[in-house]
C-alpha cells in the first residue's frame, strides 16, 4: 500500500481482484478469514480452512463481517473542533497539542489511550513515541479493562506474560474447565472445538460462572459460584490435590519455588470442603464432583476470561488457577494447561509491544538495564524512567487536571471505562483531545475532541495481530481507504515527525515497523525473554505480505513456531523457576448495602461486539438481542416489584440506566446482569458503564466490572412503540429507546412514562408526520399509528401502544422491503395488524437464516426434536453453529414443558 498516494474518492470501489486471506476483526480466537471483494465496496466472507485457529469455521459475527463494510457510517475527513480540515493541519494541531503541553507541564501531562483492536504495528509506534521520545509512560490501553489481571498473574507465576498452551490442547483435553468465560458466546469457534472434542473423545466440560449461561447449559457440570469467590474454589482444589497425594512432586521440586507457603495459604483460605462450598455458594456434592474429575483427569485445560480478570482480586484469581496447574504439572502439555482466553483480536500484540503503562517494550520492564537497552535500540532521546498511569488512574489524573493532553485511538473510554458519566465530564476538561476513530456515530467522545482523525478500518488496515495462542497472523487489506481515512500507524508517525523525530519514525510501510519490532524482541536477548521473534526481523516485504500464521517464540534460526511452553520448566524468572503465589484472603471488596442491595454483573451477548460500532451495522446480528436489558432472578423480581418485560431503573452512586427486565432463574439471587453494548449512539439511558465503580485490582489495576453494588426499582412505562424508518433518525435524548439496523433501514423501539396519546403526538411532531394522510388514533385500544410514504414506499412508520407489539414490529419491518404499498396494506398499517402473523413470531435464534423461536417451536411440535432435525427442516444452526446451544435449550425447555 502506498500511503502517501492521493486519497481515493469517497467510495471504496477499487478492490484487489483476488480473494484475500486476512484475520477476523473481532475476538481473540483470531480466526482466518477469506474476503472476496465484490467491487462495490463490499466483500463475501468465508472461513479460511488453512488457518490453524479455526480451520475454516467462523462464528456468526465473523460470518456477518461483510454486512459491516461500506462507508455510510465512516468518518471520511479530519476535523478540528468539528470543522473539516486537511490532514496537514490536523496533524500539526495534534503535534502542537502535545508539544505545548510538554513545554508547559512536562511529558507526564500527556497520555495515549490505546486499544487491543489496533494492529501490532500501530501499537509499536505509539508506544515508542511515548516511552522513548515524548519521555512519559502514560500509554495505557483498554487491555487494562480486559487482560491486565492475566498479564500480572502470568508475570508473578512465570516471570513473563506467557500463555503456555495452544488451541490443539482444547481438542486433546479430557476435561475442560471454563471459569468466568461465556465461551459459547464470546469465543464461539473455540467452543465449537470443545464441543467436537466432547463428541469425539467424551471430553467433560465444567463451567464456573455465577450465571447459568448458554455455555453452562451445555456443560456437564455448572458451579454457580458466588461473585468473586473463585480463589476459594481453586484453593480448596489445591488442598485436596495435596491431601490425595496427586501432586506432581517432581515437577514442583525441579521447576518451582514457594509451594509449601502456597499450600499453607490455601489451607487457610479453604480449610474444609464444606466451608469452601458454603463460601462459593455451591453445592458440596457438585464441588466434590469437580474435584474428583480434576483428580481423575490428567488432560485438563482451565480456560479463564473476564469473570476472573475483571475483579478486585483478579490477579489472585489468575494465580489461584496457575497454582493448581503448576502443582499438578499440568502445564504446556498436550491437552493440559491453564489457558487465558484473550478478548480482543490483538490484545496479545499490544502486550508484546509493551503497550501497557507498567511495561516498557518487548516484554521488558523499567529496570535500569532494560531502559538502557531499549533506549539504545530506539536511539531514543528521552526515555521514560518508570511506570506510567494505568487506565483508571490515568483518567483520574485527567479529572484532577494533571493530564492535559490525550490521544485516544481505537477505543471508547466514554462508554467502556468505569464511571463513564464522570469520564465524559473529564474528557471535556482536557486542554487537548485527539481521537482516531472510524465510526461517525461513536457516541460522544467525538464531540469532545479537539481533533478527529479518520482511521482505516478492518478490511483496509494492513499489519499483524496475535491471538490467544501466541499465533501471529496477518490482517490484510482488501478494500481501498475511503475518503481521506489513514491507518493509525501512519497518523502516529506523522505526528512524531512533526515533533522532530523524523528519522526514528520514517517507516515506509507496516512491514518496516514489524521488522523493527521483531528485531527489538531479539535485541541482546540470550533467552532471558521468551518473547523473541528474531526469525522475522529480516522478513522481506514480500515475505511479510505472504506471512503464514506462526506461534512465537520464534528466535533467529528457528524455522517453526512454538506450540507449548514450560512443560519441562524453563520459566522466565531469573531463577528459572515458576513461583507459587500466596493469595490475599478472598473477600468481596465492595459489599451489598441497604442502599445498594444487589451486585451488578456486566458482560456480552452473542451477536454484538462492545459499543456496536461495527456489529450494530448488521441486520442479521441485530436480531438476536435487539435492545438493552437487565436479567433478574424471580425472587428478586418479586421482592423489588419487577415484572418480566417491564422496565426497571438500575442505579449506583455513579449513575442510572433504565432497562427492560428479563426475569430468569439463570440469574443468581442477589445479582443482576446487564450487557455492555448499548451506548448513547444506539440507545438512551442504557450505558451500563455509567454505573460501574472505579474499584481496581491492587496488582493489575484492572477494574472490577462484574460485581458492582446497585439498586433496582420499577420504572413505569405507560407507552411502548416502535419507529420503522428507511434512514437513521435523530432521536430525542429524553426518550428511552434502542436502535437496530434492519435490511432496508433501522428500527427504533421505545418506551415512555407518558400516556400513549401524548407520546404519539410528541413523536409525530418530532418526525414531521402530522401532515401525512396515514394517521390512525384509537383511544379505546390505546393504539396510535402514523406513517409516511415516499413514492409509494414506506418511509417512516410510527406505532405507539400501551404494550409492546412484537408481531406488528416484525411485520412493519418487512414492509420496508416492499416496492410499493397497496391500498389493502395501508389499511393494515393503520389497523396495526398484518394479514397473518405466521412464521415471524418470537425472538430470532438463528441469525444466519433468520429463524425465530416461533418457527423452531412449530417444527419441534411437528416432530423435529433434535438440533440436527431442526437443522434439516429449517436450516437453523447449520451455517456457523453459534445458535446450536440455544436451539438445544429451546427444545429442552419444550420437553420440560417450560
Ligand atoms: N459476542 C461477543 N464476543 C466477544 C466480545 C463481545 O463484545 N461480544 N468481546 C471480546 C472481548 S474484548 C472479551 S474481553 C471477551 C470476554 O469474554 P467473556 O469473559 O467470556 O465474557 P463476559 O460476558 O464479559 O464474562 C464472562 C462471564 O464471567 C461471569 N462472571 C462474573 N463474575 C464472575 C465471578 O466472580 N467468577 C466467575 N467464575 N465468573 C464470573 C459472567 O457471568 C459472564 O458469564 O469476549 C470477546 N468476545
Ligand atoms: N462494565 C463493563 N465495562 C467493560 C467491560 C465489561 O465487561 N463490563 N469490558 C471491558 C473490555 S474487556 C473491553 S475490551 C472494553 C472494550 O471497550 P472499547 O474499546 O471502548 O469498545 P469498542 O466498541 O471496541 O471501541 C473501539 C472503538 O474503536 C473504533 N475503531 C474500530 N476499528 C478501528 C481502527 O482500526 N482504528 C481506530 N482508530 N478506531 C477503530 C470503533 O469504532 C470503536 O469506537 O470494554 C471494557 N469495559
Ligand atoms: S470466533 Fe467469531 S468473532 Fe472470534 S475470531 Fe472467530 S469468527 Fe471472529
Ligand atoms: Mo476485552
Amino acid at each position: 500500500m502506498n500511503i502517501n498516494a492521493p486519497a481515493p474518492g469517497l467510495l471504496a470501489t477499487t478492490p484487489l481482484p483476488t480473494p484475500t486471506k486476512t484475520t477476523c476483526a473481532y475476538c481473540g480466537v483470531g480466526c482466518g478469514v477469506i474476503a472476496t471483494p465484490d467491487g462495490l465496496g463490499g466483500a463475501a466472507i468465508a472461513g479460511d480452512p488453512a488457518h490453524p485457529a479455526n480451520l475454516g469455521r467462523l462464528c456468526v459475527k465473523g460470518a456477518a463481517l461483510g454486512e459491516t463494510l461500506g462507508t455510510g457510517h465512516r468518518i471520511l475527513h479530519p476535523a478540528i473542533h468539528g470543522v473539516r480540515t486537511t490532514w496537514n493541519r490536523a496533524l500539526d494541531a495534534v503535534a502542537k497539542g502535545i508539544r505545548d503541553t510538554v513545554d508547559m507541564h512536562g511529558p507526564d501531562a500527556v497520555a495515549f489511550y490505546l486499544s487491543g483492536q489496533l494492529l501490532t504495528e500501530d501499537y509499536y509506534v505509539a508506544n515508542k513515541l511515548m516511552k522513548g521520545f515524548i519521555g512519559s509512560s502514560n500509554v495505557d490501553t483498554n487491555s487494562r479493562l480486559c487482560m491486565a489481571s492475566t498479564v500480572a498473574g502470568h508475570r508473578r507465576a512465570f516471570g513473563a506474560d506467557i500463555v503456555p498452551n495452544c488451541y490443539e490442547d482444547l481438542d486433546e483435553a479430557d476435561l475442560v474447565i471454563l471459569t468466568g468465560s461465556n465461551t459459547a458466546w464470546c469465543h464461539p469457534v473455540l467452543w465449537q472445538r470443545i464441543e467436537q472434542a466432547k463428541a469425539r473423545r467424551g471430553t467433560r466440560i465444567v463451567t464456573i460462572d455465577p450465571r447459568r449461561t448458554v455455555t453452562a447449559d451445555s456443560a456437564d457440570l455448572h458451579l454457580p459460584i458466588a461473585p468473586g469467590m473463585d480463589s476459594v474454589l481453586f484453593a480448596r482444589l489445591l488442598v485436596e490435590i495435596a491431601e490425595r497425594n496427586e501432586l506432581d512432586s517432581n515437577y514442583i521440586a525441579r521447576n518451582t519455588i514457594g509451594f509449601d507457603a502456597a499450600l499453607a495459604n490455601a489451607q487457610e483460605i479453604a480449610p474444609s470442603r464444606a466451608e469452601a462450598a458454603a463460601r462459593c455458594g455451591v453445592n458440596e456434592i457438585d464441588l466434590a464432583t469437580f474435584i474428583e474429575w480434576w483428580l481423575a483427569t490428567p488432560r485438563t485445560v482451565t480456560c479463564f476470561s473476564q469473570g476472573v480478570n475483571q475483579s478486585a482480586q483478579g490477579t489472585d484469581k489468575v494465580n489461584a488457577i496457575l497454582n493448581v496447574h503448576l502443582a499438578s504439572g499440568r502445564i504446556g502439555k498436550p491437552g493440559a494447561g491453564p489457558f487465558s482466553l484473550t478478548g480482543q483480536p490483538n490484545a496479545m500484540g499490544g502486550r508484546e509491544v509493551g503497550g501497557l503503562a507498567n511495561q516498557l517494550a518487548a516484554h521488558m520492564g523499567f529496570s535500569a538495564e532494560d531502559i538502557d537497552r531499549v533506549g539504545r535500540f530506539w536511539q531514543a532521546p528521552r526515555m521514560a524512567r518508570g511506570e506510567g498511569k494505568k487506565a483508571v488512574a490515568m483518567f483520574e489524573a485527567i479529572e484532577r487536571g494533571e493530564i492535559k493532553a490525550l490521544w485516544v485511538l481505537c477505543t471508547n473510554p466514554a462508554a467502556s471505562l468505569p464511571r463513564a458519566d464522570a469520564i465524559r465530564a473529564a474528557l471535556r476538561k482536557l486542554d487537548f483531545l485527539a481521537v482516531s476513530e472510524i465510526n461517525a456515530h461513536a457516541d460522544s467522545l467525538i464531540e469532545a475532541a479537539t481533533v478527529v482523525l479518520p482511521a482505516a478500518a478492518w478490511g483496509e488496515k494492513d499489519g499483524t495481530v496475535t491471538n490467544s495462542e501466541r499465533c501471529i497472523s496477518r490482517q490484510r487489506p482488501f478494500l481501498s481507504l475511503p475518503g481521506e481515512a489513514k491507518p493509525d500507524w501512519w497518523q502516529i508517525c506523522e505526528v512524531a515527525k512533526r515533533l522532530g523525530h523524523g528519522v526514528a519514525f520514517d517507516y515506509a510501510s507496516p512491514a518496516t515497523i514489524f521488522r523493527e519490532h521483531a528485531a527489538l524482541s531479539a535485541f541482546e536477548n540470550e533467552g532471558e525473554r521468551l518473547f523473541d521473534i528474531g526469525a522475522l526481523a529480516d522478513l522481506a516485504d514480500e515475505a511479510y505480505d505472504a506471512l503464514e500464521p506462526v506461534q512465537w517464540p520464534l528466535p533467529r534460526g528457528a524455522t517453526a513456531g512454538t506450540k507449548r511452553l514450560y512443560a519441562e520448566g524453563g520459566f522466565t524468572h531469573a531463577d528459572g523457576k515458576a513461583h507459587f503465589v500466596v493469595l490475599a484472603p478472598p473477600v468481596l471488596k465492595a459489599e451489598r448495602s441497604a442502599d445498594y442491595p444487589l451486585l451488578l454483573n456486566t458482560g456480552r451477548v452473542r451477536d454484538q461486539w462492545h459499543t456496536m460500532t461495527r456489529t450494530g451495522l448488521s441486520p442479521r446480528l441485530a436480531q438476536h438481542r435487539n435492545a438493552p436489558f437487565v436479567e433478574v432472578h424471580p425472587e428478586d423480581a418479586a421482592r423489588y416489584g419487577l415484572t418480566d418485560g417491564d422496565f426497571a431503573a438500575v442505579s449506583s452512586p455513579h449513575g442510572q440506566v433504565e432497562l427492560r427486565v428479563v426475569v430468569t432463574d439463570a440469574q443468581q439471587r442477589g445479582s443482576l446482569f446487564a450487557p455492555i453494548h448499548w451506548t448513547d449512539a444506539t440507545a438512551a439511558r442504557a450505558r451500563v458503564g455509567s454505573l460501574i465503580h472505579a474499584l481496581t485490582d491492587p496488582v493489575s489495576g484492572q477494574p472490577d466490572s462484574k460485581a458492582v453494588p446497585v439498586a433496582i426499582r420499577p420504572w413505569t412505562m405507560r407507552a411502548q412503540g416502535f419507529i420503522v424508518s428507511r434512514r437513521r433518525l435523530p432521536m430525542p435524548a429524553w426518550l428511552n429507546h434502542a436502535r437496530m439496523t434492519v435490511d432496508e433501514g433501522e428500527v427504533v423501539s421505545f418506551a415512555s412514562p407518558r400516556a400513549p396519546d401524548a407520546l404519539h403526538d410528541l413523536l409525530s411532531n418530532w418526525l414531521n408526520l402530522w401532515t401525512s394522510p396515514l394517521n390512525q388514533r384509537n383511544p379505546a385500544s390505546g393504539l396510535y399509528r402514523s406513517a409516511s410514504l415516499v413514492r409509494n414506499r414506506l418511509e417512516i412508520l410510527l406505532s405507539t401502544s400501551p404494550e409492546p407489539d412484537e408481531t406488528g414490529l416484525a411485520w412493519a419491518t418487512e414492509l420496508l422491503a416492499k416496492e410499493s404499498i397497496d391500498a389493502a396494506t395501508r389499511r393494515f398499517i393503520l389497523a396495526g395488524r398484518p394479514p397473518s402473523a405466521a412464521g415471524s413470531t418470537g425472538r430470532q435464534v438463528c441469525a444466519c437464516f433468520g429463524v425465530r423461536s416461533g418457527a423452531i417451536e412449530e417444527a419441534a411440535r411437528a416432530g423435529a426434536d433434535s438440533v440436527e432435525a431442526i437443522g434439516k427442516v429449517l436450516k437453523a444452526g447449520t451455517n456457523c453453529g453459534s445458535c446450536q446451544p440455544e436451539i438445544r435449550k429451546l427444545l429442552e425447555g419444550m420437553r420440560m414443558g417450560v
